[in-house]
């Protein structure tokens, strides 16, 4: 399968994020990207291409221009306030009863104002690293609707935690649902994503909650328990048109390919029921059991038949890289999604 990557994933390097009651080094750093690379190349999965640029309309398809405008001058405006030499993190954030009805001009209000949480910083590259990371998703759709079977999209920061106007959890551009945007727009009647990263995929799931014609399937740590913990719960269904139109299968710490099958298995059904003209597969490998951030317990042979569970929905797919924070291993697990597919 052809895989599109761009060099520029490397502009997005924050130097913290708060975890645990401290500043960490970022968990999702260009170390990544370049396992996932150097194991695709070993094991000769397909050519890697670079992205071609489609500009800012497919990403005001499903992001706010407010926001994304907030995104491109962020960094400029934090360095004329602070510097820099930090990366930019948000300090304050609206509670229920707060009013939401203006836009600060601070910069520190809006870095607020956008985003829900303080584990993505914002770098003097971030703008051009997700938008690289966007456009190798839309590459992908390109491959699609040429007629490819499946393509992978090798890209970071990640996507799935991004809503309609809002960034976190390591992610600015939600490249999966620009993605299936793409597809609907170039004329699929309905698509499908189905996200195996981890954590719930909120920022899909806010995207599309009220369409009919994407159906989103995300299984997940229980929320309860786990990032993002203010959605992703089982009673999630979507609303108006996009009613029956979300599905989210919660799974408990600990769980490991016996239990993850079975989710598998139902999502993989619920997707064939939807019929969907193409699937958008949100990939990430945060379900490892090794982990550091994560506390599900797959093996790296497990990713092999996630790949095959994930062929036999039968769709042209599109992979599209999300988490997984176990670096040394990220190359393999992620390597065998995607040869597990192939072999179907
Ligand atoms: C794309 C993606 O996978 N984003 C995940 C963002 C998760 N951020 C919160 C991580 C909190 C981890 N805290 C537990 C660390 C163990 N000491
Ligand atoms: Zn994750």
């Amino acid at each position: 399968m052809i895989v599109i990557h761009s060099e520029e994933h490397r502009l997005q390097a924050g130097r913290s994020e708060l975890n645990d009651g401290q500043l960490v080094p970022c968990y999702e750093k260009p170390a990544r990207a370049d396992i996932v690379r150097a194991r695709i190349e070993a094991v000769g999965l397909g050519p890697i291409v670079e992205p071609t640029r489609h500009g800012l309309a497919p990403l005001e398809r499903v992001h706010d221009a407010g926001y994304l405008g907030f995104l491109q001058t962020a960094w400029d405006e934090w360095v004329e306030e602070h510097g820099a030499d930090i990366d930019a993190l948000p300090l304050n954030w609206v509670a229920p009863g707060m009013s939401r009805r203006r836009v600060p001009r601070s910069i520190d209000g809006r870095l607020g104002f956008y985003s829900f949480d303080a584990g993505t910083p914002i770098t003097a590259g971030t703008w051009r690293a997700a938008t690289a990371a966007a456009d190798s998703a839309l590459t992908g759709t390109d491959r699609l609707r040429a007629g490819d079977r499946s393509a992978f999209a090798l890209c970071r920061p990640p996507g799935h935690h991004a809503g309609h106007a809002f960034y976190g959890g390591y992610c600015f551009l939600n490249n999966a649902a620009v993605a299936a945007q793409s597809l609907r727009d170039g004329g699929a009647a309905r698509v499908a994503v189905l996200d195996v990263d981890y954590h719930h995929g909120n920022g899909t799931q806010e995207i599309f909650w009220e369409r009919g014609d994407v159906l989103f399937v995300s299984i997940h740590a229980d929320p309860l328990d786990e990032f993002p913990y203010f959605c992703g719960h089982a009673d999630e269904t979507g609303a108006g048109a996009g009613e029956g139109a979300n599905l989210n299968l919660t799974l408990p710490w600990g769980t490991d390919w016996t239990g993850y099958s079975q989710a598998l298995a139902a999502a993989a059904a619920r997707i064939r029921g939807f019929g969907a003209d193409a699937l958008v597969l949100s990939l990430g490998a945060d379900t490892y059991g090794g982990d550091p951030i994560s506390r599900f317990r797959l093996l790296s042979e497990d990713f092999l038949r996630m790949g095959s569970a994930i062929a036999g929905i039968g769709l042209p797919t599109l992979f599209v890289l999300e988490g997984g924070y176990a670096v040394d291993d990220l190359g393999v697990n992620v390597a065998n999604v995607l040869t597990g597919f192939e072999q179907g």
